[in-house]
Formats: C-alpha cells, structure tokens, sequence
C-alpha cells in the first residue's frame, strides 16, 4: 500500500521568554521559560504544533531545552521522515523503540503528529483522544513569589478580576515552621471562594511531612502535593492525611501510575503530558487512576500556549475534574508567542473550537525569542 501523506520536516526550536515575576519552587528560582517548540510539516501542506518545556533547566526534570532539541534533531527526526503522517501510533511506535526514556520530547512530537492528524481530519485534537465533555476548564493560579504580602496582593488582585480562585502556594525552601505561618496567613486574608493547595515538591521527610500536613489542615489548606519523595513514603502519609494528597513527581508514565494506584499513594494523580511520555501515555494514567477510584488533575510543567492547549485538549475529555487545572503557564510569560492569545476569564480557560490544537504561531514573536537568534528562513535577524 503506497503511502499517501508522508512527513516531510520536523523542526526544533528553542525560544527563551521572561516571566512576569520570579517563580520559586523548592529545587530552583525561575525568572524565564525556555521551551522546546516543534513544527512537523506533511506533504499534504498541513501542519502540526508541539511543545517540550520543563522547569529550571534540569533542575526538576530529567530533560532539558536543549537535549530535547538535540533528541529531535539527531535522533527522532531520522526515524520520522518520509513516514506515514496519518498513523501517529505507528510513528510513534517506531520511535519508543529507538528511544528510550526521553518523554518530554516524545510529548512534543506526539503532540505535533495529533494536530497535524486533527487538523487533517476537521477536528479539534480532543476528538482523537476520546472527546470533549467540557470546552473550557478551571485553572488554578501558582502563588511563588517568595513573599507572603506579595502573594496575598497578586491573589486578591486574580480574584477580584475573576482568573483565578484557586491557589497554589509553592512551599519547602524556608523551615516548615515559616512556611506554615505563610500558609495560614494567605488563607486567612483571602476570602472563603478561595481555595489554598500546597506544592511542597518532594522537600520534607516523611515524618516532618506528617505533622506539617496535619498543620497545614488546621490553616485551612485542602491539598498537599508530593510533600515527599517516592511512593511507599506518600502512600502513608495519604493513609493518615485529612486532608488530599496528590501525587506529581513519582508518576512518570503508566507503569509508574500502576504502582502508585496499586500502593494507593496519593487522593489525586496530578496528569502532566510530558512526564507521562505524552498524550496516549497520559491518557493511560487517567484510566489507571479512574479505574483505582483515584481523581486526577491537570498538572503543568509552565508549558507555554502550544504544550497548555495540548494538555487543555486531553483534560476536556476528564469527566470528573473535582480539583480542576493549574494550565496557567502562558499567564506566567511577559510575551504573546500565538497570533490570538488563549482566552482565560470566570477563572476558566476557553478551549478553541477549531481543527487540531486550535491555535496559531505568531512567527515574528518566534524569531524574536528564537535561541539561535534565526528567522524561519535560516537568515540571523538583525537589529
Ligand atoms: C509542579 O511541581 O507542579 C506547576 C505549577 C508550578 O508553579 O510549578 C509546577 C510544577
Ligand atoms: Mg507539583
């Protein structure tokens, strides 16, 4: 059977974009976004977006902007082009048997195959993976700037222009004792339509963890996310916790879903398409939590608009999404890099109605903050 619509190129390209404020996590301080962004182009004419993005370097994941691109380029390109552009499962196929690990950059090619596939067939990407039952999602806001009154003003000014109500508060850098106190002090200045989680990123030990999370219930806070590492450790802490714990740093696919599911590590499953190898890959992990009675949230890794309207696409097929997403990451970036920009109101993102993603490049933002400083033609833009 002869092929009709083959891949032609794939293009990875690193953009380096400011964020509107430093962002703290436990492991690193952010101050801008580099995101790995892909182009697949198919000899029918269409094209196809994806994203790798991940936080601080290396300094959360295990793949960086640059390997990602070097993976790409050297490696998952040679496998792809000339192939069948209509089977994404069998392209993809192909490539986890010649790469191993690897699951950022598999997520953005993945992704770039789906929406080139949609766009093919006049759909938006979520028809490929099961459906819409939503077109717009709750988002949740990450409060890090480090500074208690800081966090307090930037929540009430979310708020009260109704974007997000509720937040996220990145702790586990200062003492547990101080961390409380910050805790305590924005649910209390906040009112009662806010909800306050926690992100504790794997820095506290489990004992510790058990009397914090226990402090952290009477201030007011309803969530705690992998305040420890591994999954024996979180699968006690949830046995004994009030309050819910998700799980995010241990789920890295499904195998690692399975385990956790099994273990009953955490309340929740925080999904996030790149840690979990991709879309198919994240999808699985939905269904293992599902099927284990366990909910599921939509977790970001500060993708930018491409890698955020990807996961959106996944999660508006979730039926029940009770803790709702945190898809914030293109609000964290001083810089529009889509020609419309996404539409987040009433504290919800609005997914696009049209084919594949849904969403366009603006290609002279992209050679703005394009790494190697190239335009798409190759020249170097100058001035
Ligand atoms: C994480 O650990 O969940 C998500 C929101 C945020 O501020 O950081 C990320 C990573
Ligand atoms: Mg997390």
């Amino acid at each position: 059977m002869s092929v009709e619509v083959r891949i032609v190129s794939i293009e990875a390209i690193i953009l380096d974009l400011p964020t509107i404020r430093p962002h703290t996590l436990s492991m690193v301080t952010m101050s801008r976004q580099s995101m790995t962004i892909v182009r697949v182009r198919c000899s029918d004419g269409i094209e196809g977006l994806g994203e790798g993005t991940t936080i601080g370097g290396l300094a959360y994941g295990p793949e960086s902007p640059e390997g990602m691109k070097l993976t790409i380029d050297e490696y998952i390109t040679p496998l792809l082009l000339g192939r069948d552009a209509t089977r994404v499962q069998a392209a993809m196929d192909r490539v986890r048997k010649a790469v191993k690990g690897n699951h950022f950059a598999k997520c953005a090619i993945e992704s770039a195959l789906l929406d080139c596939q949609a766009r093919r067939l006049g759909v938006p990407m979520s028809e490929l993976l099961g459906g819409r039952r939503r077109d717009s999602l709750p988002i949740a806001w990450t409060l890090a700037s480090g500074e208690t009154a800081k966090d307090i003003d930037e929540a009430q000014a979310l708020l009260d222009r109704r974007r997000h109500k509720d937040f996220k508060l990145k702790i586990g850098v200062k003492s547990i004792e101080e961390d409380i106190r910050h805790v305590a002090a924005i649910r209390k200045a906040l009112p009662d339509i806010a909800s306050i989680r926690v992100d504790v990123n794997m820095a506290w030990r489990e004992r510790e963890a058990r009397n914090a999370i226990a402090a952290l219930a009477d201030a007011g806070c309803v969530l705690v996310e992998q305040p420890v590492s591994g999954i024996t450790p979180l699968a006690r802490l949830t046995r004994t916790s009030s309050i819910a714990i998700m799980a995010d740093e241990v789920l890295v696919g499904p195998e690692s879903a399975l385990e956790a599911a099994m273990a009953h590590a955490a309340d929740v499953f925080s999904i996030k398409i790149e840690q979990a190898g991709g879309l198919f890959a994240a999808a699985k992990v939905i269904a293992i939590a599902e099927t284990a009675g366990i909910s599921v949230y939509g977790g970001t890794m500060l993708e930018g608009p491409i890698g955020t309207i990807a996961a959106a696409q996944l999660m508006a097929g979730v039926k029940d999404l009770q803790w709702g997403t945190e898809f914030f990451g293109p609000l964290l970036l001083t810089e529009e890099i889509l020609q419309e920009p996404l539409l987040f109101k009433d504290f919800e993102l609005t997914l696009p109605q049209g084919p594949g993603l849904g969403i366009a490049l603006n290609d002279d933002a992209v050679n703005r903050f394009r790494r190697d400083g190239k335009s798409a033609t190759g020249l170097r833009v100058v001035g």
